[in-house]
């Protein structure tokens, strides 16, 4: 019997739940809600072969590595300053009414911001479904850590763990949050396992339904970490913006960004000749670090906002596809809103990743 798989968890995230989201003009309850993990947890605590940890604090350092410094004390102050500022009540989340897109400041030099985080908020954000509550930076900051414990794990030896984050955080990029993502949690331990872990070459596969903008950002001129994605095609699918075949990275990170978008109703015969090509990336790459994988199960057949159609048996052919490479894994939770069946999803890809 094989040791078992370190599922790092913790319970900060019950308090950030966001009440609303705006789909198509309408407000509706969040898709991203404390149940997702609650009941990957219950999951795993029913079968056999993991054991629960609770993460061990790693301080600012780590998301300061990968995110501007003016975001974080955002995502920090913007709650308490819109109490202060009483322009809030304190019983609905924050979101904000003006963005500051691209287009905003054409030719002017535009360089001040109100100085209520609050209403900054919409300079650093590009969407209405990533709302602050009173517990948002402590879930955000517990996300990190549950992440970075679980690459830990890794490190130390365990062939594979299980970071269930939650907020998620692959839409999270340098300056700017969105797709309920606060801080890019897979992304910081990437960096992390180069500046601390004396990694030269990380790669990470993002699985998720949902293109990772924000991984792919970050990375984007890096030639040290592979990003690899799968994913909706962006054409009809959230973010909208980014996560097309033709985007390869830049610079000395020419190729190492690869996106394989994917037509609705893709099924596993789809996905799997895909996810070959991405594994066969991940192989020339040859990276030194354990793989971090971004996992979604919003590919699922029943999931409420994707068009994939993977089913729970699937997942587990997946791990055991992306096992096949023999590499150690940091799997960290993104997406997937099915709630229903989240629980055997996630425990049919652990079981599929570690062999039995
Ligand atoms: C981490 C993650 O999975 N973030 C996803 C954020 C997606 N938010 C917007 C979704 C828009 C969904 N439109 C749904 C149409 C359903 N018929
Ligand atoms: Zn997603």
């Amino acid at each position: 019997m094989s040791s078992p798989v370190p599922v790092i968890r913790s319970d900060a995230h019950l308090a950030h739940r966001g009440l609303v989201e705006l789909a198509a003009g309408r407000e509706i309850p969040c898709w991203e809600s404390p149940e997702r993990v609650t009941v990957i947890e219950d999951a795993l605590r029913a079968a056999p072969g993991f054991a629960f940890e609770a993460p061990t604090e790693h301080g600012r350092g780590p998301i300061l590595a990968v995110h501007d410094a003016d975001m974080v004390e955002v995502v920090e102050h913007a709650w308490t300053d819109a109490l202060a500022a009483g322009a809030a009540d304190g019983s609905r989340p924050l979101i904000p009414d003006t963005y500051l897109i691209g287009a905003y400041p054409g030719a002017m030099q535009l360089g001040e911001l109100p100085a209520g985080r609050h209403l900054q908020l919409g300079a650093y954000l590009f969407d209405t479904a990533t709302p602050i509550v009173a517990g948002t930076w402590g879930a955000a900051r517990a996300a990190v850590d549950v992440a970075l414990t679980a690459a830990e794990r890794v490190v130390a030896g365990a062939a594979l763990a299980y970071g269930l984050c939650r907020p998620p955080g692959h839409h999270a990029a340098r300056g700017m949050l969105g797709g309920y993502c606060y801080f890019n949690n897979a992304a910081i331990v990437a960096e992390w396992l180069r500046r601390e872990g004396g990694a030269q070459r990380v790669a990470i596969l993002d699985i998720d339904y949902h293109h990772g903008n924000g991984t792919q950002q970050l990375f984007w001129e890096r030639g040290d970490v592979l990003y690899l994605s799968l994913h909706a095609d962006p054409a009809r699918a959230y973010p909208y913006f980014s996560g097309y075949a033709s985007e390869v990275g830049a610079g000395e990170g020419h190729g190492r960004t690869r996106n394989w978008p994917l037509s609705a109703r893709t099924g596993l015969d789809g996905y799997a000749t895909s996810l070959a090509e991405a594994l066969r990336d991940v192989e020339a790459f040859a990276p030194d670090a354990p793989l971090i994988i971004s996992a979604g199960f919003d590919t699922f057949e029943h999931d409420p906002i994707g068009d994939l159609a993977l089913r729970t048996d699937d997942y587990a052919e997946i791990g055991r596809l992306i096992a096949s490479l023999g590499a150690s894994a940091i799997v960290l939770q993104e997406g997937g809103y099915a709630v229903d069946a989240l629980g055997a999803n996630a425990l049919a890809l652990l079981t599929g990743m570690r062999g039995s």
